[in-house]
């Protein structure tokens, strides 16, 4: 397909209009965006993934593209305590660019940290992630990302060799004879993707859903099997000792494709059916349904969310429903397979290219010293001089402002004091920051607590790629130029990095070959150039981008990493005759059920658990600002079984509180039949008092760092 609409070049600023995508979620539906008399208007476009659908916080894009809060001039603080003010670009620059060598003068390279975000394009994740390690030469550089995909990116290195979400197009899901979804609600986070969905049950498929809610997903289920939070592991172990014990196990399949199975195998032994029932609440009944779907299907998918994925048990608990999937044979062939919803727009391409804590570009590896070589050779520095690994998001903030951590933080693309778990002590830490900088298009909740807030462009302001949930890289294309005094992302670092090279000579990149580079050197603005960069510093690495050009994009419906070369394939579907792994085999790991990492009590004795609304979107700065989003989903709510309400005397409406060990929220109680009478459930879109995150418990998955967003103790009181 060619879209026949302007490329990065000719930035399309004034064309009528683009092709391009959503800047919301993972699903990257495909739309048009164009002038038009009312403002900027969207319209959905045909595209595999969302077949011609838009869900209605793409419909409503555009609204922020104009909005009054829209920011566009720098905002500084003189004082701390001081109210915000409007600056000029220098004045805001020099100011970061003074406060960063303060701070790094006095405590080291180290004490200035990045925050970047799965919604940032692959161009501005990579240069955020070479502005870390090559401009700051700090290690302390993190994302928003480990608080969605971490969990699923861990298991699936581990047992694949590669993290790719999905492993195939998502339109391979209409042809699964059963789904089986975890923790996943994509009727409400991924509406278009039902569309799939539909074609699958119309092809007689059968769908199951694990979610502890009668979600909108749910309801559209042939089984929904509903367990306690934090019991999924041991729910996967159960439906293989079930499919074991039937003679289900593709015993061919695993004798030729995997290593590890017995060991798998014996640990699931001891999951009988009846004491996971006790465990989870699940009938051994819809147990032995939910094996014997998978089981005697001739082609079935498994595939994960943040449900099953978001707890500090989030890669043991993927590991079970991969090796579940493994001992299957369902990994590589056609029509089925394991994979993972991944959830920001760029959340895969996000996870590629570098700021990630332990990353570099091509999703290769910080400590591996060849890995160091190749990029520091396309970044013109000494391997030596690249700093190592640095530490997960939620410790990364724990340790902001404290005696060993980062004292200044720069910020782009996420609003933790909403999103991170314990938030009120994350607000604590970036409160007693000697410089928190944060660049945003809105003052969301953390850029009202910046010491330098930099008004920056949006979505149809600027060119770049994004790589939506199944791998596969798209375009996104600007529609007009940003508004006076608003500048982009990659003009932001390009700027500061200019500053912290020129400004002093002990910032300047050294090189031990190569020659002295001029101040900014290695920053371009153009997208295009930083992706022809991004290309070879992949070049060799899991995620290869080497043979994806913008080119290639615009001529075909977007393009599948690994793709290595210009002239050859790329990847649609993986796994099919080998995986990437040194033996070319998936690997098993046993995997065993832990209690969540708190338990119910008399004081806290019910479960909490969180997750989205179809019309917010993350922690809501942009959505809660469209007028329509705010209409049908104005507030946060607490949603509970009204036998739960029942005893508590509570009605539907009425406020209440919901206190944790760490905090509380306040909201109305939503009655609902549908959720287990000893869970309630919030979303966390919304700051203050109805913050959800100030209840969330912040321990963290010891693999990937991923929090348990998914699961706490709990008291509900009536206000
Ligand atoms: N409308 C909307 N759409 C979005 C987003 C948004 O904010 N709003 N965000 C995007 C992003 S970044 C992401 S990561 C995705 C997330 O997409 P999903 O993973 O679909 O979303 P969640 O609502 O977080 O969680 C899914 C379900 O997990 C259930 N759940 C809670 N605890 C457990 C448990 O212990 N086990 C199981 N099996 N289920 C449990 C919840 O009841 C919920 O229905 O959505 C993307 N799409
Ligand atoms: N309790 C609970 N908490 C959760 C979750 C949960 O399920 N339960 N889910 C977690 C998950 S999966 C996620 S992904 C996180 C997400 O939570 P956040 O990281 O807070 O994500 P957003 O709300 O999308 O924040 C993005 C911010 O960056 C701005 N922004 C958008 N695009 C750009 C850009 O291109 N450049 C710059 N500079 N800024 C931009 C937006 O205006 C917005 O203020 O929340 C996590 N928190
Ligand atoms: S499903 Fe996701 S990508 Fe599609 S329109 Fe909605 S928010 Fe945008
Ligand atoms: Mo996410």
């Amino acid at each position: 397909m060619t879209d026949g609409v302007r490329t990065a070049t000719q930035p399309g600023a004034g064309s009528p209009e683009v092709a391009t995508h959503c800047p919301y979620c993972a699903l990257q539906c495909a739309m048009t965006l164009r002038h038009s008399a009312a403002g900027i208007e969207v319209l959905p476009r045909q595209f595999p993934t969302n077949r011609g659908g838009l869900c209605q916080k793409g419909w409503t894009a555009a609204e922020l593209l104009d909005h009054p809060d829209r920011l566009t001039t720098p905002l500084l603080r003189d004082r701390p305590g001081g109210e915000l003010r409007p600056a000029s670009w220098d004045e805001a620059l020099d100011r970061i660019a003074a406060g960063i060598r303060t701070v790094q003068a006095g405590h080291g390279r180290d004490a200035v940290a990045v925050f970047g975000g799965g919604g940032l394009t692959n161009e501005k994740a990579y240069a955020l992630g070479k502005f870390a390690r090559v401009a700051l030469r700090t290690r302390h550089i993190d994302y928003n990302g480990r608080w969605c995909m971490s969990s699923a990116a861990a298991a699936g290195l581990r047992s694949f060799g590669v993290d790719r979400g999905l492993p195939f197009p998502l339109a391979d899901l209409g042809r699964a004879d059963t789904l089986l979804l975890v923790g996943a609600n994509p009727a409400e986070t991924m509406p278009p993707l039902m569309r799939h969905l539909a074609d699958q049950r119309r092809r007689g498929g059968r769908l199951i859903v694990v979610d502890p809610r009668l979600t909108a997903t749910a309801r559209q289920a042939d089984l929904h099997l509903q367990p306690l939070p934090g019991t999924d592991l041991a729910v996967a172990n159960a439906l293989l000792h079930i499919a074991l014990t039937e003679g289900w196990v593709d015993r061919e399949y695993v004798a030729a494709r995997t290593t590890g199975f017995d060991d798998v195998r014996r640990t699931v032994a001891g999951y009988w059916p009846a004491e996971v029932e006790r465990l989870s609440g699940v009938p051994v009944a819809d147990l032995e349904a939910t094996a014997r779907a998978l089981g005697t299907a001739g082609s079935a998918v498994i595939l994960t969310a943040r449900g099953a994925e978001q707890h500090a048990k989030g890669v043991d608990t993927v590991s079970a429903f991969v090796n579940l999937a493994l001992a299957l044979g369902l990994p590589g062939r056609p029509g089925s397979g394991y994979g993972c919803l991944t959830g920001q727009g760029n959340g895969q391409g996000g996870r590629e290219h570098g700021q990630k804590a332990d990353q570099l570009p091509g999703y290769r590896r910080i400590d591996d010293p060849a890995a160091r070589t190749h990029v520091a050779g396309v970044w013109g520095v000494d391997p030596d001089e690249l700093p190592g690994p640095g530490v997960p998001a939620y410790q990364l903030l724990e340790s902001l402002g404290t005696a060993d951590g980062p004292k200044a933080l720069l910020v782009f693309g996420s609003n933790p004091v909403v999103s991170a778990p314990r938030a009120a002590h994350v607000e604590s830490r970036l409160r007693d920051l000697d410089l928190l900088v944060v660049a945003d298009f809105l003052l969301s909740e953390t850029a009202a607590l910046a010491d330098v807030v930099l008004p920056v462009a949006q979505w149809a302001e600027e060119d770049g790629t994004m790589t939506n949930l199944e791998g596969r890289v798209l375009r996104r294309r600007a529609l007009r130029e940003p508004p006076p005094g608003v500048r982009t992302d990659l003009a932001v670092l390009a700027a500061l990095a200019h500053r912290l090279q020129a400004g002093a000579p002990s910032y300047r990149l050294s090189h031990s070959r190569g020659p002295l580079l001029t101040p900014a050197a290695g920053f371009p603005t153009d997208p295009r150039e930083v992706f022809e960069e991004l290309r070879r510093a992949s070049a060799g690495g899991p995620a290869d981008y080497a043979g994806v050009t913008w080119d290639r994009i615009d001529g075909a419906e977007g393009v599948f990493w690994p793709c290595p070369d210009v002239d050859g394939p790329d990847s649609p579907r993986l796994f099919a005759d080998s995986f990437p792994t040194p033996d070319g085999r998936a690997r098993f790991h046993p995997v065993t059920h832990r209690p969540a990492a708190e338990q119910v009590c008399a004081d806290y004795p019910l479960h909490f658990t969180t997750g989205r609304v179809l019309a917010q979107y993350q922690s809501g700065s942009q959505t809660r600002r469209v007028a329509a989003l705010r209409r049908a989903a104005p507030d946060a709510f607490v949603e509970l079984h009204p036998d739960l309400a029942d005893r508590l005397g509570v009605a539907d409406g009425e406020q209440v509180r919901v206190v944790s060990r760490r905090g509380e929220l306040c909201a109305a109680a939503r009655l609902s039949p549908g959720i287990r009478p000893d869970t309630v459930f919030a979303p966390f879109h919304w700051p203050g008092a109805a913050r959800a995150n100030s209840v969330t418990n912040d321990a963290v998955d010891p693999v990937s760092g991923m929090p348990e967003f998914k699961i706490c103790a709990v008291r509900v009181e009536k206000r």
